[in-house]
């Protein structure tokens, strides 16, 4: 699939602390330490909706890892898939009798459309499922070879199983509990309760082609994919056999990611398969969690075509911390769009106090895990004193742009 496109990212003078994220795995915050080229993978949307406010609160989120990253000189390598074939695509596509291919690439048109909006840095590769089909199924395949998948004992629907035993480590990555992993496999999409499986919690990898559904043909048999396989192996087609950061809201962290990571340590025995896991929390409204199933959505581009400035929508959701849960208020708009009016004001002035120390301070936060709330206070100092004519460099309001641009995303 085309990614989206992005405007240059302006250089920012001096360097750049070292990025410590969180790690769900080991629950600590841990530097990162990526290579000349930092690997990245962030899982995509299922395209069955619009884009809402949770949605681009994670992609934002990446999106500094991204910024950071490459502020301290990497090149960023990141991939993200697009779950264009899944049971709430087609689930949606039967409600409104619709076309499961035309629902999909409509709303991934819409969700490149934001992310362009809202500034978000385009992934290097961007895969949809579909077009990974064969690249999936040849990895089914391996794993049915080695041993770590199985056939299930179905006449009618032999189809194939991850086998948990596989790896040592099964479950080191979400660290729940056996009875919490069941319930939240049977909610987030798992099958606990079909018989004939070797353990309740084995996961999908290739679902026999059933009447009315749509399949493809590979030495499989007909049929289509499961989800946690389809991010492994577009993951590690192009990213390789270990990646810097896994990412994606905290809802995918069991048993998607907790998948994600067996698939792939099964097949090439390389533990961990990503350094750090990390999970962005749940933006909610009216207190429940922003989901396409409950219907309580914010989407960007309502907000968009009701002519609010993507730089505000940015800024509004960097203002509370990545892991946090978080609910969404219109009151958080309006904040945004007044900083967003001072930072520009302030920007727009022949002169300011010294930006240096600001930058720093920006690059600080910013490496430690992600504190978008201090970074931003840091720049909000920096307008104030501006704006009331404190400080006579002539060079400062165009450092700040650069830094707010390149670092935090947002133009002024
Ligand atoms: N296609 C799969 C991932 S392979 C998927 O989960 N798609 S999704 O459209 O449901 O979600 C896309 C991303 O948005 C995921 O990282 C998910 O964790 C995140 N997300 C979903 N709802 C919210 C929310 N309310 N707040 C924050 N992030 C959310
Ligand atoms: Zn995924």
């Amino acid at each position: 699939m085309l990614p989206w496109s992005s405007a240059p990212v302006p250089p920012v003078a001096g360097s750049a602390p070292p990025l410590r994220l969180f790690d769900t795995s080991t629950g600590e915050l841990r530097p990162t330490a990526p290579g000349a080229t930092a690997r990245m993978y962030v899982c995509g949307i299922t395209p069955y909706d619009a884009t809402h406010l949770g949605h681009a609160a994670t992609y934002l989120a990446f999106d500094l890892v991204n910024r950071v990253w490459r502020d301290g000189g990497h090149d960023v390598h990141y991939v993200q898939n697009v779950t264009d074939i899944d049971e709430p695509l087609l689930e949606r596509a039967i409600r409104d009798h619709d076309d499961w291919v035309v629902l999909g690439m409509r709303e991934t048109a819409l969700f490149r459309e934001d992310m362009e909006a809202l500034r978000v840095l385009p992934p290097r590769h961007f895969i949809g499922a579909v077009e990974a089909i064969p690249e999936i199924a040849e990895l089914v395949g391996k794993l049915l070879a080695s041993g770590a998948a199985y056939r299930l004992d179905d006449p009618e629907f032999p189809d194939v199983y991850f086998d948990i035993s596989a790896t040592r480590e099964f479950g080191y990555e979400s660290g729940y509990d056996t009875e919490t992993m069941l319930r939240l496999s049977g909610e987030r999409g798992g099958d606990p309760e079909r018989p004939g499986k070797r353990n309740p919690l084995d996961a999908l990898l290739w679902r026999m082609a059933r009447e009315g559904e749509p399949a493809w043909d590979s030495d499989l048999g007909r049929g289509r994919p499961g989800w946690h396989v389809e991010c492994t192996a577009i993951a590690l087609n192009r990213l390789g056999t270990q990646i810097d950061v896994q990412g994606g809201g905290s809802d995918l962290s069991f048993p998607h990611h907790e998948f994600g990571a067996a698939h792939a340590e099964a097949l090439t025995g390389v533990h961990p398969f990503a350094r750090h896991y990390c999970h962005a929390g749940m933006i909610g409204l009216d207190g429940e969690k922003m989901s396409k199933s409950r219907g309580n959505l914010v989407f960007v581009s309502r907000l968009r075509a009701d002519g609010v400035d993507p730089m505000a929508i940015r800024l509004a959701l960097l203002s509370g911390h990545w892991r946090s849960d978080r609910i969404w208020e219109p009151s958080m708009l309006a904040e945004a769009e007044a900083r967003l009016a001072a930072w520009r004001e302030a920007t727009a002035l022949d002169s300011g106090p010294d930006a240096s120390d600001t930058v720093a301070r920006l690059r600080t936060h910013l490496a430690d895990d992600l504190d978008t709330p201090n970074a931003i206070a840091a720049v909000d100092a920096w307008a104030a004193e501006a704006r009331e004519r404190r400080g006579r460099d002539a060079e400062a309001p165009g450092v700040i742009r650069a830094a707010v641009d390149a670092l935090l995303g947002v133009a002024l």
